[in-house]
């Protein structure tokens, strides 16, 4: 644990700056954004394909549009509305029945605000190893903040949409092959001046030791940004890290002085709209939310069918399952719903034809009856490796 004196809220933000300016410049030198292109055959453009997977990100810009934006941002903000009003309370803050209490898996992850919830602790299978710095709140700052929202599908049928996202799917085919599986969802939440870290980490489990390891083999996340993000506020990445294997980080930040202002990474600077993509076996993290702007971040993951198939449960999945087929075309479904409530909502829009269903596309309409058969309590069938 970290029992160095914490700084205030304005002596870490000070104390961040150049660090946070330098890793800006770091960032626009290796200049890893631009456009999502397909190419003719619908597949991720070949030149974007190699820059992902030399440095195990990408920043697509301007990928959902402000209409979109705009709904994402309400659905988020109506969770954000409806969450208890303390963690464990029945109503929310107007009074109102607080949302998902009906639900399987929880919806909310409450932190104390500038706090490092997993960094030095056992959570999550020990993979936060270093606790990051975690700065004293102001004195009028709540006793405990949003951190996290889980199950964005079945909360707001605008967070539905965008998983069925035919680009975004596009390049999950293109990556992870045309039976792509999902894995799960998470809303990151950094309130401005509140929000807490994700200390360094990387997030596959199952596969380190495995005979056939690649550096692609624990697939991605997405993150759809809905408010621009900053260095002070963003996630920030290491370059080429999801190609060493499993890291020693602790050992890393000794090498760094004991500092957690890692030399070498770089914040992954978006327009709302932009979307990121991120190996899940790099080196990342962010840091305390000091800053007066918040971000918010959908986060959703795609893997290999292969590298899922015959698993068992782990990180927040520890039903103790294995992923058979069966699992994985039931969550596998989510998207399939996904794309068909998106299609009416977006009817220019070409849908994206996702192998799994082709030919079962009628079965997973968006009806009310798919709602309840499909997305209800979907998360509970993720697919974590
Ligand atoms: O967005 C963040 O701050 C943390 C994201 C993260 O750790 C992840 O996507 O695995």
């Amino acid at each position: 644990m970290n029992d160095a004196p914490q700084p205030t809220r304005a002596d870490y933000a000070s104390r961040m700056a150049a660090y946070c300016a330098d890793g800006a410049a770091r960032a626009e030198a290796i200049a890893n954004k631009g456009p999502l292109v397909l190419d003719g055959e619908g597949r991720l453009e070949a030149s974007i394909r190699e820059a992902y997977r030399n440095r195990g990100f990408y920043v697509f810009e301007d990928v959902v549009g402000a209409g979109e934006i705009e709904d994402l941002r309400a659905g988020v903000a109506d969770m954000l509305e409806r969450a208890p009003a303390q963690p464990g309370a029945s109503l929310d803050a107007k009074g109102r029945p607080a949302y998902g209490r009906d639900l399987a898996k929880a919806p909310y992850i409450f932190i104390k605000p500038l706090s490092d919830p997993w960094g030095g602790t056992r959570e999550l299978g020990g993979r936060h190893p270093h606790q990051m710095t975690q700065p004293e709140p102001e004195a009028d700052a709540p006793e405990q903040v949003v951190h996290i929202m889980w199950g964005m599908c079945h909360a707001s049928d605008a967070c539905l949409r965008v998983y069925g996202h035919p680009k975004l799917l596009a390049v999950a085919a293109t990556i992870n092959g045309p039976d792509f599986t999902p894995f799960t969802d998470t809303i990151f939440v950094k309130h401005a001046g509140l929000g807490g870290s994700v200390a360094w980490h990387q997030d596959g489990v199952t596969h380190w030791d495995a005979a056939n390891w690649d550096e692609e083999i624990h697939g991605f996340n997405f993150q759809v940004q809905l408010y621009e993000t900053t260095p002070a506020n963003c996630l920030w990445v290491v370059p080429g890290s999801h190609r060493e294997g499993r890291i020693d980080i602790k050992a890393r930040i000794a090498r760094n002085g004991g500092n957690e202002c890692l030399p070498d990474a770089v914040p992954l600077l978006c327009k709302p709209g932009d979307v990121t993509i991120v190996n899940r076996q790099m080196l990342h993290g962010s840091f305390a939310n000091t800053s007066p702007h918040q971000r918010i971040s959908l986060t959703f993951g795609f893997h290999r069918r292969a590298s899922v198939l015959g698993q068992a449960g782990v990180l927040s999945v520890k039903t103790g399952a294995v992923y058979d087929a069966a699992r994985i075309f039931e969550r596998s479904a989510v998207v399939q719903v996904a794309i068909d409530a998106r299609a009416r909502h977006f009817a220019d829009e070409r849908r994206f034809a996702y192998q799994p269903f082709v030919g079962r596309e009628d079965d997973y309409r968006w009806t009310p009856e798919t709602v309840r058969r499909v997305i209800t309590d979907y998360n509970t069938k993720d697919l974590s490796i």
